[in-house]
């Protein structure tokens, strides 16, 4: 059994009711599978300490986000990137992130020491938290904690981030860091936050080529994002031979999300979810992780997170959604949900497509061509 680790303090994780990261989405995947006959290996989540926080994060960060929690006033929290729209302060948000990270490291930890072999975290993702700043919805890096967790039992990792948005913050503390290939695919930065992910970002000094990032046009479709992930994710996990996969599997490059505009539907998630756990096999000893993320349609996200359930496991996923669970969503929600849990071929039709893809080829030979000159020297 695949173990799921959840707590139900993660549904606290709670940015506001007119916020798009909304525990909502974590409530409709738990139902779904409840309401399909599915009893996942639930794991209680454990809280992160305040050490583990400090392998990644600067304490003046900690100690701003620990006052603001406790209702004090902190009067340069916007230096520290709190108190914003995206990343406002919340009751309990220091302990409640915690809990987020502690899931993160609790299911890494379980694959490290061989108690499984794949696992999901049914949230974190937190991927844009810098080391002493919050970002873009994001408090503290459970994805940097658990890859330190991981360095400090001697392993390497590769860490794969498909969420729309680029994976800065786990980028950035990893940078200089040879031990961590990071790979992000996303919409380019000209036109989406947090504006990086660029082909040139490589990393630095002994961990140049170890980071990076594919950045996509605009109105992106599956021909051509399964194109792009089958040329740079394959080649970049056999020359590094990581020790674990750490995905960060965000929802939003899906056609229906409403912060980006990247057009892909359930099939992508279906090539490249079961395309990593078979490269894990191939190049990780199995070992895979996998976290939520992004992912702001209730239709599509709660969607591919269940999917995501059935594919780590292997199996095939059932085709409809249940009745009962569709209808009280959708009254709760006020919006329609479709009748199968993978979409049908895309309706749409776009301009310029060909333009699209050939733009995004010339992408990945720019990304294969100076990352390749690095991969041919000797590895981290
Ligand atoms: C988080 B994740 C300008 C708007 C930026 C932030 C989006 C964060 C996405 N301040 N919005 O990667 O899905
Ligand atoms: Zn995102």
């Amino acid at each position: 059994m695949v173990p799921v680790v959840f707590h139900p303090e993660y549904l606290a994780y709670d940015l506001g009711a007119d916020h798009p990261f909304s525990p909502l989405r974590l409530e409709m995947v738990r139902e779904l599978l409840a309401e399909l006959g599915e009893e996942p290996a639930y794991v209680e989540a454990p809280l992160a300490t305040r050490e583990d926080l400090l392998k990644v994060h600067a304490e003046r960060y900690l100690r701003r986000v620990e006052a603001a929690s406790r209702g004090e006033p902190v009067p340069d929290l916007e230096h520290y990137g709190l108190g914003t729209g995206d990343t406002p302060v919340f009751p309990d948000m220091d302990r409640i992130t915690r809990r987020l990270v502690g899931g993160t490291m609790e299911a890494v930890r379980r694959v490290a020491e061989g108690e499984a072999k794949r696992a999901l975290q049914l949230g974190g993702g937190l991927h844009h938290a810098q080391y002493d700043r919050a970002s873009g919805f994001c408090v503290y890096n459970d994805l940097a904690v658990a890859i330190r967790s991981l360095l400090d039992r001697g392993l390497r990792v590769a860490y794969v981030d498909v969420d729309v948005h680029h994976g800065d913050g786990v980028q950035w503390i990893f940078y200089d860091e040879p031990r961590v290939l990071t790979l992000s695919f996303h919409e380019s930065g000209r036109y989406l936050f947090p504006g990086t992910g660029h082909v040139h970002e490589l990393g630095r000094g002994e961990a140049l080529g170890t980071k990076l990032n594919v950045p996509f046009e605009p109105f992106t479709e599956d021909a051509s994002w399964i194109e792009a992930f089958e040329a740079v994710a394959p080649r970049a996990l056999a020359w590094f031979e990581p020790d674990l996969i750490l995905v960060q599997a965000g929802a939003d490059a899906h056609y229906l999300d409403p912060l980006a505009d990247l057009l892909l539907t359930t099939r992508s998630y279906r090539h490249a979810f079961p395309r990593l756990v078979e490269l894990a096999e191939r190049y990780a000893g199995g070992r895979i992780v996998f976290t939520l993320g992004g992912g702001y349609s209730f239709d599509a996200t709660p969607r591919v997170w269940t999917l995501l359930y059935f594919w780590i496991q292997g199996r095939r996923p059932p085709q409809g959604l249940p009745e009962g669970w569709r209808r009280r969503w959708q009254e709760r929600l006020g919006i329609e949900l479709p009748e199968g849990l993978e979409d049908p071929e895309p309706a749409f039709s776009i301009p310029r497509r060909a333009e699209i893809e050939r733009r995004n080829r010339h992408t990945v030979a720019r990304l294969l061509d100076t990352a390749g000159h690095y991969w041919d020297r000797a590895r981290g």
